[in-house]
């Protein structure tokens, strides 16, 4: 045996010793072993099998109802410095969380099977990937990591030539919320997440590794990991140019990623690599090149219907496991702006009272392979990822944020990032709509202090004298009574049609104090029916506003005190004393 498995059989033994579980399971990632977990599931009434006309191969599972979304006040960063952190994220001493993670994991699987969960994040013959084992004792957690990760044996395999894997534990506990926990140890490459089942709290391949470990990694190795989808814009000139787009949970990635071009836009096509995470690195050229470390989505039901995301809805009525959505009388599954049947139980499967608030739970999700997707594109399992074009970030902003402008360097475009703020939404517990600063969208998933993620985005400037352009868009505007100004879903189309044109410099723009915005000419509106002076309204920039919005940002990069790297204030500064002199 080589050292890295026999580091991994000490450590499956010692947890087995603490958790004392029934049985031990490696798994191999195998048919079968998928399918022999789906029956038992749907013995102990994990999984609820769905109409097998209309949805073969689709299952429900409800989580608890205390359960269903990422807990960001339960979650920790363990390091042994607690500026190494930050403010931006809640800090424990690795000791002292190890004593409460050993008490609370202290027999938690007794009565269970334990799971050993090798996977792979990324192309499974990728350079840029990086390897795991997720312990769990949720068969739940199992399924959902087959279609999430690469998992099984090609990954142990990998784990064995490589020597180096993170490693996850995790168990569903008693589902108390106050004995809930999710804790990472960048420094020890570890996770420990218990009394959760809900995705992002329990598939550890993704948020807690792709993102928060992996940030860390990122960092040490020269790279970066980020909240992005990646998707290809192929024009009817059949060019395909890739972009990577930094939107905060539920704000819209899993549509973009899957967008469908209107009508009026014939001859273009959308390629979808991801939908929420990209791990992005330097090539020996200095291109920024981009792989998807996962294989599946976690996405939001609600909402989904034939018209925001047809790719989305005629994909999930097959080979697809449901969380926390209603049921129709003949076992469909149902959610808000479904558009068709109507619900007979609700998402905690009680009989549907429209008293007790919608019918699926407004994070309820579907997990489904990446492959499933009509616009999966043939590049996402490439081991060298692709090239970059732009980078775009967002949030859902009813006002201010323009509906897209570009950053005029890199630099800048580091503080547009640094600067994003969003109103909150249901993929987190706590209240929703209140807008807080998500930093590149990284706030609930930046394994390190901001501070010291912002000073090696910077780095790169010095790296690399092709990097990509960087944009800000903001889908969300309203107007006084809250109808939103732009049709969004595939139209959003004609505004990376804008960005590329300005990546490859077909096109000028208006410059303003915020960065660089389109003529009003330059957006594509044929066949919308939006008035030109709506489209002024998106396109415009309120100088007297961006001035207290640029002292917010400051008062908020401010917190982050002597990590706050030099050149993001030079960055701030320059904003501020251009809107002096526009006001
Ligand atoms: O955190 S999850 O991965 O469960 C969903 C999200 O918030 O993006
Ligand atoms: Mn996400």
């Amino acid at each position: 045996m080589t050292s890295s498995l026999t580091a991994l059989q000490d450590w499956v033994d010692s947890v087995a010793r603490l958790t004392q579980p029934e049985d031990i399971h490696w798994c191999t990632g195998s048919d079968a072993e998928y399918k022999r977990l789906i029956n038992e599931m749907t013995r102990s009434g994990d999984l609820v099998p769905l109409d097998p006309q209309n949805y073969p191969h689709c299952y429900l599972h409800r989580s608890h109802p205390s359960d269903v979304a990422r807990v960001e006040h339960l979650t920790y960063i363990c390091t042994v410095n607690k500026e190494d952190a930050g403010p931006n994220n809640l800090w424990m001493d690795p000791a002292d969380a190890h004593r409460k993670l050993d008490d609370l994991f202290d027999g938690a699987m007794q009565g269970r099977v334990m799971y050993v969960v090798p996977y792979c994040m990324g192309p499974i013959d990728s350079p840029y990937s990086r390897l795991g084992v997720e312990i769990t004792d949720s068969p739940y957690v199992v399924v959902s990591m087959r279609i999430m990760t690469r998992m099984g044996a090609a990954a142990l395999k990998r784990i064995e030539q490589d020597g180096k894997f993170v490693k996850g534990l995790h168990s569903i506990g008693d589902l108390d919320p106050e004995r809930r926990f999710i804790m990472h140890f960048p420094e020890e490459l570890s996770i420990q997440s218990i009394g959760s089942g809900y995705g992002g709290n329990a598939l550890l391949g993704k948020k807690c590794h792709a993102l928060r470990i992996a940030s860390w990694q990122a960092r040490e190795e020269g790279w970066l990991a980020e909240h992005m989808l990646l998707v290809g814009v192929e024009n009817p000139q059949g060019e395909i140019h890739y972009i990577a787009c930094a939107f905060p949970s539920a704000c819209g990635k899993t549509n973009l990623a899957m967008l469908i071009p209107p009508a009026s836009l014939p001859g273009w096509k959308i390629w979808t690599l991801g939908d929420d995470i990209a791990w992005l690195h330097l090539d020996k050229d200095g291109v920024l090149r981009a792989i998807n470390p996962e294989a599946g989505y976690f996405g939001v039901v609600p909402g989904t219907n034939a018209k925001t995301n047809k790719n989305a809805y005629d994909m999930i009525h097959s080979d697809t496991i449901f969380t926390n959505v209603a049921l129709t009388e003949d076992n469909q599954p149902w959610w808000e702006d479904k558009k068709v049947g109507t619900p007979a139980l609700d998402w905690q499967g009680r009989k549907y009272e429209p008293g007790n608030g919608p019918a699926a739970h407004p994070n309820s999700r579907f997990t489904i392979s990446a492959k499933k997707n009509p616009s999966y594109s043939q590049l996402a399992e490439a081991p060298e990822g692709v090239p970059i074009a732009a980078l775009i970030f967002g949030g859902r902003r009813k006002e201010l944020a323009p509906l897209v402008y570009e950053a005029r360097d890199w630099r800048h475009g580091v503080l547009v990032g640094a600067g994003v703020a969003s109103e909150t939404t249901a993929a987190a517990t706590g209240a929703v709509g209140v807008v807080r600063r998500d930093p590149m969208a990284m706030k609930p998933f930046c394994g390190y202090n901001f501070g010291d993620y912002w000073m090696h985005w910077l780095s790169f400037a010095d790296k690399s004298d092709k990097l990509p352009r960087i944009f800000h868009v903001n889908w969300f505007r309203q107007d006084k009574s809250g109808k939103f100004l732009w049709p969004g879903f595939g139209e959003n189309l004609r505004v990376l049609r804008w960005i590329i044109d300005r990546c490859e410099n077909r096109i000028g723009a208006r410059e303003t104090p915020i960065g660089f915005l389109p003529l009003r000419s330059d957006i594509d509106t044929r066949d919308l029916d939006i008035k030109p002076e709506i489209l002024d309204e998106l396109l415009s920039v309120d100088v007297s506003r961006w001035q207290q919005e640029m002292a917010s940002v400051l008062d908020y990069l401010e917190g982050f005190g002597d990590r706050l790297p030099a050149d993001l204030l030079k960055a701030h500064e320059q904003v501020v004393e251009a809107l002096q002199k526009a006001g």
